[in-house]
């Protein structure tokens, strides 16, 4: 790489609204292992976003650290990338409320996330819910980002940033990086295992719709013997068979076998086989995840230690970005 030119700058993050879900390792966080070798990241846990919805608060901060804890299992380097928790660096509120100022209350009336949201939590349909998406564009914007790896479900609010971004370029000058997201080829989509056409969520109320990357290998087996599948018993990617489609991707990405040599793999075998198949790959790929985070979550003050020095390099780069738009939107320096 050329001296004079930087290194492209990833932002990504979870909500720790539950314990993570396969869905949200697939298409995202396993994507961001591979990127730490080649860009600048950060990799944050969203707090601020996960209160959008009613939380317990002790289990709003034991889910935060242990997601802490499983972003190092996966093998993200808290040297290498910047891991730390949103509501540790202000900045990201703060940008968001100046972003807000820039958005319609139209565009955010378009997000299916909220109408989703808000038809699941009906008596709790906040004003942060539907802001949602304003924090998302402040936390991208805040660092100069240039690519936002996301599954494809928050394909809709990334288009949001980059209209935001280049709404307030367009009045004050250039002063955002209008940012691209990367959404995988291959499990960008994730569905539930109980209902196919849904995708698989962490908040899900069926326990037996998600895998939980913390879950046991007893639980997983379960959980993919069970999976609704088709009345066809044939192994094949192709439409209508949303069960065994979302099933073979699965298998795809935790054994690196192609979906032809899956279909070959499994022919005139039956689902039941095959279920055991893709719960066992999984188990595999999961397990010394499961152990590592198990291993971290012993050491409390290793993890302090991480989020609190992380959030200041952060916090360095997002004061940056904030001295500029202060000035931009005409604030007085302090
Ligand atoms: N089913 C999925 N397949 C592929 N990618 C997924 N992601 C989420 N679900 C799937 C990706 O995971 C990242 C983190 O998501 P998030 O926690 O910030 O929010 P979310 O998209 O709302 O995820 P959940 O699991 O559905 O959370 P809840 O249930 O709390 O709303 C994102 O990049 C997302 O695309």
């Amino acid at each position: 790489m050329d001296n004079n030119e930087r290194k492209k700058i990833v932002f990504s993050g979870v909500q720790p609204s539950g314990s993570i879900s396969l869905g949200n390792y697939i298409g995202a966080l396993r994507n961001w292992v591979d990127m730490q070798d080649i860009y600048n990241c950060l990799y944050c846990v969203v707090d601020m976003h996960a209160i959008t919805v009613r939380q317990d608060p002790k289990k709003l901060r034991e889910q935060t650290l242990s997601l802490l804890a499983l972003y190092i299992a996966c093998g993200l380097d808290p040297v290498k990338n910047i891991m730390y928790i949103q509501s540790h660096v202000p900045q990201h509120a703060e940008l968001s409320w100046i972003l807000n100022c820039y958005t319609m209350f139209g565009e955010l009336s378009r997000m299916t996330q909220f109408k989703d949201k808000s038809a699941k939590h009906a008596d709790n349909v906040n004003a942060g819910l539907f802001d949602y998406p304003v924090l998302m564009a402040a936390d991208i914007l805040l660092y100069k980002t240039d690519l936002v790896p996301i599954g494809h479900d928050q394909k809709q609010h990334l288009e949001l940033a980059r209209n935001v971004a280049e709404r307030f370029n367009g009045v004050h000058g250039n002063t955002f990086t209008v940012p691209e997201p990367f959404i995988p080829k291959v499990g960008g989509r994730i569905m539930s295992l109980a209902d196919p056409e849904k995708k698989m969520s962490k908040s899900d109320e069926n326990p037996n719709a998600i895998v939980l990357l913390l879950d046991k290998p007893e639980d997983i087996m379960k959980k993919f013997k069970r999976a609704v599948t088709d009345s066809e018993a044939v192994v094949e990617y192709r439409e209508g068979k949303a069960g065994i489609n979302n099933l073979m991707t699965i298998y795809s990405i935790a054994t690196g076998k192609t979906m032809d040599e899956i279909a070959n793999e499994f022919a005139g075998r039956g689902y039941g086989d095959f279920k055991v198949a893709v719960g066992e790959s999984v188990v595999e790929m999961l397990r010394p995840i499961r152990e590592k985070t198990e291993e971290l979550l012993k050491s409390p003050d290793y993890l302090e230690s991480i989020y609190k020095e992380n959030a200041l390099r952060a916090s360095v780069l997002a004061e940056r970005t904030m001295e500029k738009v202060r000035k931009k939107v005409g604030f007085v320096k302090k």
